[in-house]
C-alpha cells in the first residue's frame, strides 16, 4: 500500500482479533502470496517449523495452535514476496534515481536474487558472480588496517551465521562488532550484570504462570511483540494485575481480543489487559519508580513489612546507601519529573506490595534515555525489596527486539573483548585474537563521520536509516572506501553506498538452506535464553543466493591466510560442526547443543541469577544508588515551554526501518507516517490545528542543524510538552553525543526539540 493522505481515525479498541486476521489476509495479498503461505504460517514458532523473523517472544511448548501474530505474519510474507529484483531492474534504473524512493518502496521491489558490484561509471549496480564478489572483497580488506574496518550484525542472523562473523572479524584482526543491541537492549547488558551477574533477562514463560502482579515500563507488546498477548491475557484471567507505564496512551495493550479463542471473536469481546495505565512524562519513569521505592521503605519504617528483609539481609548488598538515596529525592521533585501525582504511584505501590511475586517487564521506553542504564537499575532495585528475582513469577523481563539479538550476543558479536572466551578461540583456532576495545555502534558511526573507518560491511540492517545523526552520516558514508551489505532486500543504506559497494544477497532464514550434508537447521535464542531450531520451509527466492554462514565462509577465506583449524569449508557443508564448536568455546552455556536444541522446546541456557547465584563482585545483588532523578541532563526540565521531549517510535506497520505500509491502526493514523503527535492542548495552545504542517528543530549548542519538516500534527493521549513521531523518519533529529551515559544506546526516546509552523 504505498503512501496516500493521511486520515486520522479512531484508533482500533483492541488488538488481537479480526483486525489482526484482516491485516495477515491484506499482507499476503499484497506481496503476491498464494494461500500456502496462509498454511506456512502454522508452522511458525513451531518445533519442527521455523523461528518468526519478526521479534524475540519466546516460544511456548507446546505452542498455541497458531503461534504466530499479525505482524509475524506480515514479517514472513515479506520475506516470501513473489516480487523479485532482477538484473534488468538495476539496468533501468541508476542508483541517483532509486534514491527518490520511499522506503516502503525499495524493499517492496522484491527480493535480491544475484550478487551485485555498483559500478561507478554508469552509477548502477551490476551482477557480479560469487567467486569475483570475495575475492575483490577479500583483496580490498587486506589492504585495510583491521581497526578501520567494522563488522555490524543486525540482530536477525542465526547463532551459526553470528559465531562464523566475529570470528572472521576477529581472525581478521578487529574487535569492532557493534550490533543492533548497541540502539537498544545495551543499557540492559551493562546495567544487569552490576546489578545481578548475568547481561539478560531472569524471567521464563513459566514464570507468567505464577506472577502475581506485572509490571510494564515503554514496551508496546501490541505491536512489537504481540505474542505476549497470550501470556498477559492467562494472567489477567488469573486475576493478575497489569500496571502499564508508558506516556503515550497506547490502545493496543489496553484492551485485546484472543484471535485463537473463536468466541469471543465471534462476538468481538476484548479483554481488557491494563488494570493500571500510567502517562508518566518521556523518561519520567526513573522519578516514578524512585516514588514506588520511597513508598516501600516509608510504609516499612511504619511497620507494614513489605520489604523482604531476609532476601535483603541474605542475597543483597548496597541496601543501606539505596535508602539514603532514595530518602533525600523529595515528593515534589518525584511529582515534577515523573508527571505522575504520589497518589497516583501509592496505587501502583499498594498493588505491587499485595503480590506476593511480580514481574518488572520493559522495553525501550527505558533503554533509550540518558539514563537508560540508571533505569534499568532502578527497576532492578524495586524488584530486589520484594525478593522479586530468582523466585517463581518474580524476576526481570527485558523484551528483546530482533529475533535472535540475544543469541548474536552470546556468540560473542560484542565489542568488548572482555564478553568473549578470546583465550579459547586462541586454543581452538590457533590465531591471535585482538585483545583491544572495538567500537559500538555510537563509536562505530563517529568513525565514519570523521572519516577514521574506512570500510563498513553488515551483516542485515540499515545503518543509514537505524543510526543517529542521519545529517552528517549519509555525506560521511558516501565517501567510505567499502561498504558490503549481505542482505534480503534492497535498502537505503544500498544507495548511500561507499565507492566501493557489494551487495550480498542471501536466503531467508525461512527457506531451505541445502548445504553439502543435506538441509540445514539454524537456530536462535529468544528473550528468555530459550534456543530453538529453525528449519528452512521454501524453496530459495533464486538459484544464486547462498546462505549467511556460506557468504561469511566465503569472505573469510578470501581475506584470511590459509588456517586449518578455521574450517570455513567444513562449517558450511555441515552446521553441526558449527554448534559443536560454538559448545567448545563455552560448555557451560552450550555443552551438547545441537542434541539439546533438537528436544521438543530447545533448551534454556543458564542463567545463575534465576538460582539466586550472583556472579558479581560482592558476590550478591547489588541495589544502586541512584544520584539524580534527571533522565535527559540535555533538556533540564524547565526548558520545558516552547519545546517537546520527542520520543521516536515504531508504528504497527513496520519492522525497525522496514516498512510494510502506512496503517498505525492502534494509533489510528492511516495513509502516512510523516506525522508528529502533540496533547491538544498543546495544540491549542500553539495556535495549531490537526493535520496542519509543522517542523521539528533540535535544540543543542552544537551547531549542527538538525531539522525535520513536512510533519501533520495528530492530536494524541500524551503528557503535555511531549511529543511522539515515527522512527526513522525522525532519526536526523538525534544527536549522535546524545545517548545513554554506560551503554551509549541512543536516547531516541527524549530527543529536546523546538515546533515550527509550515505553511
Ligand atoms: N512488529 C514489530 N515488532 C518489533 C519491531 C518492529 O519494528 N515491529 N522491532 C523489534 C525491535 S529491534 C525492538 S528493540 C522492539 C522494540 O519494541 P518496544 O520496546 O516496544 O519499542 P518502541 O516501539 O520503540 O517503543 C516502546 C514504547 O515505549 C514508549 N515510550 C517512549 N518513551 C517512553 C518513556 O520515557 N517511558 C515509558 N514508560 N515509555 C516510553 C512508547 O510510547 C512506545 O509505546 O520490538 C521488536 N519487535
Ligand atoms: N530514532 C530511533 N532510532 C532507532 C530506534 C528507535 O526506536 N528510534 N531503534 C533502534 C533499534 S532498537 C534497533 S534494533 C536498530 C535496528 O537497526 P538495523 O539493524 O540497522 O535495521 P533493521 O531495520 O533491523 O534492518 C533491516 C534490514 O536488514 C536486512 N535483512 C532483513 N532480513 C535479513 C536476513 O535474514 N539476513 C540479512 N543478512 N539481512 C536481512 C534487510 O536488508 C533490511 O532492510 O535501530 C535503532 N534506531
Ligand atoms: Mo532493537
Amino acid at each position: 500500500m504505498p503512501e496516500q493522505d493521511l486520515h486520522i481515525t479512531d484508533p482500533t479498541p483492541a488488538s488481537g482479533g479480526w483486525g489482526s486476521l484482516e491485516g495477515v489476509a491484506t499482507i499476503l495479498g499484497r506481496e503476491g502470496h498464494a494461500l500456502s503461505t496462509a498454511a506456512l504460517l502454522r508452522k511458525q514458532n513451531k518445533h519442527d517449523g521455523y523461528m518468526c523473523v519478526s521479534c524475540a517472544w519466546a516460544k511456548p511448548e507446546p505452542p498455541h495452535l497458531a503461534e504466530f501474530c499479525e505482524n509475524g505474519a506480515k514479517a514472513t510474507a515479506w520475506d516470501l514476496t513473489s516480487h523479485r529484483i532482477a538484473p534488468e531492474f538495476f539496468a533501468s534504473h541508476t542508483v541517483a534515481e532509486l534514491e527518490g524512493w520511499t522506503d516502503h518502496a525499495l524493499e517492496q521491489a522484491g527480493r535480491l536474487t544475484e550478487p551485485m558490484r555498483w559500478d561507478a561509471a554508469t552509477d548502477r549496480y551490476v551482477p557480479t558472480s560469487w567467486d569475483e564478489a570475495f575475492a575483490g572483497i577479500g583483496g580490498a580488506l587486506r589492504g585495510f588496517d583491521p581497526k578501520e574496518v567494522v563488522f555490524y550484525a543486525s540482530g536477525r542472523a542465526s547463532n551459526e551465521a553470528a559465531f562464523l562473523w566475529q570470528l572472521f572479524a576477529r581472525a581478521y584482526g578487529t574487535n569492532n562488532l557493534p550490533d543492533s543491541s548497541n540502539m537498544c537492549h545495551e543499557s540492559t547488558s551493562v546495567a544487569l550484570p552490576e546489578a545481578i551477574g548475568v547481561p539478560v533477562g531472569t524471567t521464563t514463560l513459566e514464570d507468567f504462570s505464577h506472577t502475581g502482579c506485572i509490571l510494564i515500563f515503554g514496551q508496546n507488546t501490541a505491536v512489537n511483540s504481540p505474542r505476549m498477548l497470550h501470556q498477559l491475557e492467562d494472567a489477567v484471567k488469573r486475576g493478575v494485575p497489569i500496571i502499564v507505564f508508558n506516556p503515550l496512551r497506547e490502545h493496543g495493550i489496553e484492551r485485546f481480543t484472543n484471535p485463537q479463542s473463536p468466541s469471543r471473536m465471534l462476538v468481538t469481546q476484548s479483554r481488557q489487559i491494563a488494570a493500571q495505565f500510567l502517562q508518566p512524562l518521556p523518561g519520567g519513569d526513573l522519578a516514578a519508580m524512585t516514588g514506588l521505592c520511597k513508598l516501600l521503605l516509608e510504609w516499612d519504617a511504619a511497620g507494614e513489612a513489605v520489604l523482604d528483609d531476609h532476601f535483603i539481609a541474605e542475597e543483597t548488598h548496597g541496601f543501606q546507601a539505596f535508602a539514603a538515596s532514595m530518602r533525600r529525592f523529595p515528593w515534589p521533585e518525584i511529582e515534577a519529573r515523573s508527571g505522575l501525582s504520589r497518589a497516583a504511584l501509592e496505587q501502583v505501590a499498594r498493588t505491587y506490595v499485595a503480590a506476593d511475586s511480580a514481574m518488572g517487564v520493559y522495553g525501550m521506553g527505558l533503554t533509550q534515555h540518558r539514563q537508560g542504564v540508571e533505569a534499568v537499575r532502578m527497576l532492578t532495585n524495586l524488584l530486589l525489596l520484594r525478593g522479586n528475582i530468582g523466585k517463581p513469577g518474580g524476576g526481570i523481563c527485558p523484551v528483546r527486539g530482533h529475533s535472535n539479538v540475544q543469541g548474536q550476543r552470546a556468540v560473542w558479536i560484542t565489542e568488548k573483548p572482555e564478553l568473549a572466551p578470546l583465550d579459547r578461540f586462541k586454543a581452538l583456532f590457533a590465531f591471535e585474537p585482538p585483545r583491544g576495545k572495538g567500537l559500538d555502534s555510537v563509536e562505530a558511526a563517529k568513525g565514519v563521520i570523521e572519516g577514521k573507518v574506512k570500510a563498513v560491511l553488515q551483516l542485515g540492517g540499515n545503518l543509514t536509516r537505524s543510526l543517529p545523526e542521519r545529517g552528517l552520516l549519509e555525506p560521511a558514508w558516501r565517501r567510505l572506501p567499502l561498504t558490503v551489505m549481505i542482505t534480503t532486500k534492497l535498502n537505503r543504506s544500498h544507495l548511500v553506498h561507499g565507492r566501493s559497494a557489494w551487495l550480498l544477497p542471501c536466503l531467508s532464514r525461512i527457506e531451505i538452506d541445502r548445504q553439502a550434508s543435506g538441509p540445514q537447521i539454524v537456530s536462535m535464542e529468544d528473550s528468555t535464553s530459550g534456543i530453538h531450531p529453525s528449519h528452512g520451509q521454501r524453496e530459495p527466492a533464486s538459484p544464486h543466493l547462498l546462505s549467511e554462514p556460506a557468504i561469511i565462509a566465503g569472505l573469510a577465506k578470501a581475506t584470511l591466510p590459509p588456517n586449518p583449524k578455521l574450517d570455513w569449508g567444513g562449517w558450511v557443508d555441515d552446521y553441526t560442526r558449527i554448534r559443536h564448536a560454538i559448545a567448545e568455546c563455552h560448555p557451560e552455556w552450550f555443552s551438547d547443543y545441537d542434541a539439546r536444541m533438537r528436544r521438543p522446546g530447545g533448551f534454556v541456557r543458564s542463567n545463575p541469577a534465576r538460582k539466586r547465584e550472583w556472579r558479581t563482585e560482592t558476590k550478591k545483588a547489588n541495589f544502586l544508588a541512584l544520584e539524580s532523578l534527571e533522565m535527559d541532563p540535555d533538556m533540564p526540565l524547565e526548558d520545558g515551554p516552547g519545546t517537546f521531549r520527542l520520543m521516536t517510535v515504531r508504528s504497527n506497520d513496520q519492522f525497525n526501518t522496514t516498512i510494510y505500509g502506512y496503517e498505525d491502526r492502534f494509533r489510528g493514523v492511516h495513509g502516512s507516517r510523516d506525522i508528529v503527535f502533540l496533547n491538544p492542548a498543546d495544540i491549542e495552545a500553539l495556535g495549531l490545528t490537526a493535520g496542519q504542517s509543522v517542523a521539528l528543530e533540535t535544540v543543542a549548542k552544537d551547531g549542527v542543524e538538525r531539522r525535520v519538516g513536512g510533519l501533520q500534527v495528530v492530536p494524541f493521549d500524551l503528557p503535555r510538552g511531549s511529543a511522539a513521531a515515527y522512527y526513522p523518519e525522525c532519526n536526523p533529529l538525534l544527536p549522535l553525543w546524545h545517548h545513554a551515559k554506560g551503554s551509549h544506546v541512543p536516547a531516541a526516546k527524549s530527543i529536546p526539540v523546538r515546533l515550527h509552523p509550515e505553511g
